[in-house]
């Protein structure tokens, strides 16, 4: 499988960067330095604590998010209108899965296991994000989460491709590539809908209504409300602020409502010429808190279809496990490959031409 777990840190003992390690000034002007330089810091350098947590929730998080992310647009495969349709949301909703699985990987450079990472969304300790608490009623969300779902996650993640922890920073380059084409597939969706029936426009504009507001409140609460913003912009995780970013995203994405011909519900939304940049109206962060806090329309739903995959997953990861053990016994040198290549003292001299042979 596809894993960052190359670079996991190594024992406690052996390593000053090992979760857990003695904070240590001189290490911190080093890792200080290296942060103001714009350089990487990675898995085997040595990391303060308080930075290491602080990705290990950031970095979990998203990866939850993606997971939980695929629930309500797998509830429309199998009733996507064409066969063409289904084989896009079928795509969308794998590449969802790897992005899951590259920050999982991402996450475990910091120390972390995947099992308590599981066990911390299965017990409500880890958030995701508040947007995939909202239901998809027809087959217009599909195409409104792409535009504005994954349009705002494209915003948000851009800037994490520079973000200062390598691993992440890495995994999100490829995300953003894939993210893009979602936030087409959407936008495509829409307009074939708008050039439909006027049924389907109907459609179309009430899912828009739906999902404004909730993926304006994606970028979380405002600056001032925000308790990670200061630190994570000193350690270089954070390069623009939520409330720059949620600027960013309305004033790219109000002229593509022109050009779909739909109306963003808020009556506040203008541009002023001259600040060049879109005005908006006030987001309910009650609304906002209250899902954070497990209260929305399908939190339970989401988190229960969470639960019962990975308890239906036992007996895959149990059968896993047996096997890797067997394969481990069969070669205790470590190499799993078809056939083992032979060892220094039982392999035939010369096997390796040699320079000069024909
Ligand atoms: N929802 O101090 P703040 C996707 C929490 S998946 C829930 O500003 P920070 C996709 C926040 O965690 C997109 N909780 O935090 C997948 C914190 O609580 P804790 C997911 C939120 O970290 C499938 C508290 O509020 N993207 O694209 O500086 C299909 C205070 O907030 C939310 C990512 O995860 C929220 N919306 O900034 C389609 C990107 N907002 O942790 C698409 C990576 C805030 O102290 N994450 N909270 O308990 C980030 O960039 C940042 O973590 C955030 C929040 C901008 C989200």
């Amino acid at each position: 499988m596809y894993t960052q777990s190359m670079d996991l840190p190594q024992k406690k003992e052996q390593s000053a960067s090992a979760p857990g390690a003695p904070e240590n000034p001189e290490y911190q002007r080093e890792f200080d330095a290296r942060l103001a330089q714009g350089e990487f810091i990675e898995a085997k350098d040595w990391m303060p604590e308080a930075y290491r947590k602080t990705l290990i929730r950031q970095i979990s998080q998203h990866a939850h998010s993606e997971i939980v992310g695929m629930l309500p647009e797998g509830n429309w495969i199998t009733r996507a209108p064409t066969l063409k349709r289904k084989a896009i949301l079928l795509a969308k909703v794998q590449d969802e899965g790897g992005h899951g699985l590259y920050l999982y990987s991402a996450a475990e450079t910091l120390g972390i296991s995947r099992d308590e990472m599981f066990e911390a969304l299965h017990t409500g300790k880890a958030k995701y994000s508040s947007i995939f608490n909202y239901p998809t009623l027809t087959w217009a969300d599909i195409g409104v989460i792409g535009w504005l779902v994954d349009g705002a996650a494209i915003m948000n993640q851009i800037p994490l491709c520079r973000c200062s922890y390598g691993p992440y920073a890495r995994a999100m380059v490829r995300i953003c590539k894939e993210e893009s084409f979602h936030q087409r597939q959407g936008f495509d969706l829409l307009m074939t809908m708008m050039q439909g029936t006027n049924e389907q426009r109907v459609m179309v504009q009430d899912a828009v209504n739906r999902w404004w507001w909730p993926s304006l409140m994606m970028f979380g609460p405002h600056d001032s409300e925000s308790t990670h913003s200061e630190r994570g912009k000193q350690w270089g995780i954070k390069r623009i602020s939520n409330d720059d970013l949620r600027q960013k995203f309305v004033d790219a994405t109000a002229p593509q409502a022109d050009i779909l011909g739909v109306t963003l519900p808020d009556p506040n939304l203008k541009w002023n010429e001259k600040q060049e940049r879109y005005e908006f109206g006030n987001i309910d962060w009650d609304e906002f808190w209250n899902v954070v806090n497990g209260n929305g329309h399908c939190n339970r739903e989401r988190l229960a279809a969470r639960v019962s995959a990975w308890q239906d997953g036992e007996w895959v990861r149990e059968a896993a496990l047996a096997h890797a053990n067997k394969r481990a016994a069969k070669h205790p040198d470590g190499r799993v490959g078809e056939q083992a290549a032979p060892s220094m003292e039982t392999a035939p001299m010369q096997t390796a031409p040699t320079a000069g042979s024909t």
